[in-house]
């Protein structure tokens, strides 16, 4: 489906949603990357201090010379440790964006010209196949950023069964269930950072759809469903109002809301049992020294 498939038959749902993956856009990413560094938001910090603290054991874990998969297009700082410490003899970014794919590929290319790298442009919020490349000793799969709190659970387990196919181990960056306020802040920041994001949203459809969408009328809206263990963010609507995009229109109530991203959060024994589920045994757990967040490493 394409962006204006999702967005027309999300926004014609009873409850109004647009996936997340659409976040993403230059704008988007640059609104990430400024998330990341909130003193709020501690998730970014927690996984990279948990990667440098355990860096040598989980490159063992994953195996000298192993190709390494990764969902995401693997600009960050903890993939570049983790190439460093890992000399994978391949790395297989996969991202839905292009253009991210390049950036990430040329920056990698220039630090590492050692490395192989075979990018691979899909979306991986379902299960994609990764082509063989070769006989490159074990596929690894790396999955960090809590990004597969993005999925539901029946979703998470979908991608992992498919990924135990393709790869003997994983390395999967899971956010640990926690203090409903900790996770609220996270969402809802003073400097209204995440706001912008998701509202960005909105401006990317008006960009790129013909959307006329007034930013103005709707509001930032981010709570933890502790019941469903999981930060849902909205876009609520301020008034009554109708929104055109192209020859579609679509009505608001006002406190109607489009709900924009799930963000699941797992208990350490949890994600082991979703992950033994699909047919992982969860043979590794490292965490960050407050336990706010945790790399699971699985074995098919
Ligand atoms: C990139 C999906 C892990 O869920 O925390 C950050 C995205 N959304 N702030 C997350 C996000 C709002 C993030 N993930």
């Amino acid at each position: 489906m394409s962006f204006r498939e999702d967005v027309i038959a999300g926004l014609s749902a009873p409850q109004k949603s647009i996936p997340p993956k659409y976040f993403y856009d230059a704008a988007g990413s640059r609104l990430f990357e400024r998330i990341c560094r909130l003193p709020e938001y501690y998730l970014t910090r927690a996984e990279l201090a948990l990667t440098r603290k355990n860096l040598s054991s989980i490159a063992r874990f994953a195996g000298r010379g192993c190709q390494l998969i990764e969902y995401g297009s693997g600009e960050s700082l903890k993939t570049r440790l983790l190439i460093r410490a890992l000399r994978p003899a391949a790395y297989v970014p996969v991202d839905i964006s292009e253009s991210a794919l390049r950036a990430a590929a040329r920056r990698l290319g220039r630090e590492f010209p050692w490395l192989e790298i075979l990018p691979l442009a899909a979306d991986f919020s379902r299960p994609v196949e990764v082509p063989g490349v070769r006989p490159y000793g074990r596929r690894v799969a790396y999955f960090p950023g809590s990004t597969i709190g993005n999925l539901t659970p029946e979703q998470a387990h979908a991608f992992l069964r498919v990924s135990r196919g393709q790869a003997a181990r994983m390395l999967v960056g899971v956010d640990v269930r926690k203090d409903a306020n900790v996770l609220h802040e996270a969402y809802n920041d003073s400097q209204g950072v995440t706001a912008a994001f998701n509202l960005n949203l909105l401006k990317r459809i008006n960009e790129e759809l013909h959307g006329n969408f007034d930013l103005k009328k709707f509001a930032h809206y981010a709570f933890y469903n502790s019941a469903a263990a999981r930060i849902e963010m909205h876009l609520v609507a301020l008034e009554r109002h109708a929104v055109r995009i192209g020859s579609h229109r679509f009505e608001f109530d006002v406190g109607e809301s489009i709900h924009t991203e799930n963000s699941y959060k797992y208990s350490l024994q949890g994600f082991r049992t979703l992950a033994r589920a699909a047919g992982f045994e969860a043979k590794k757990l490292w965490t960050d020294r407050r336990g706010l967040f945790a790399l699971h490493g699985l074995e098919a």
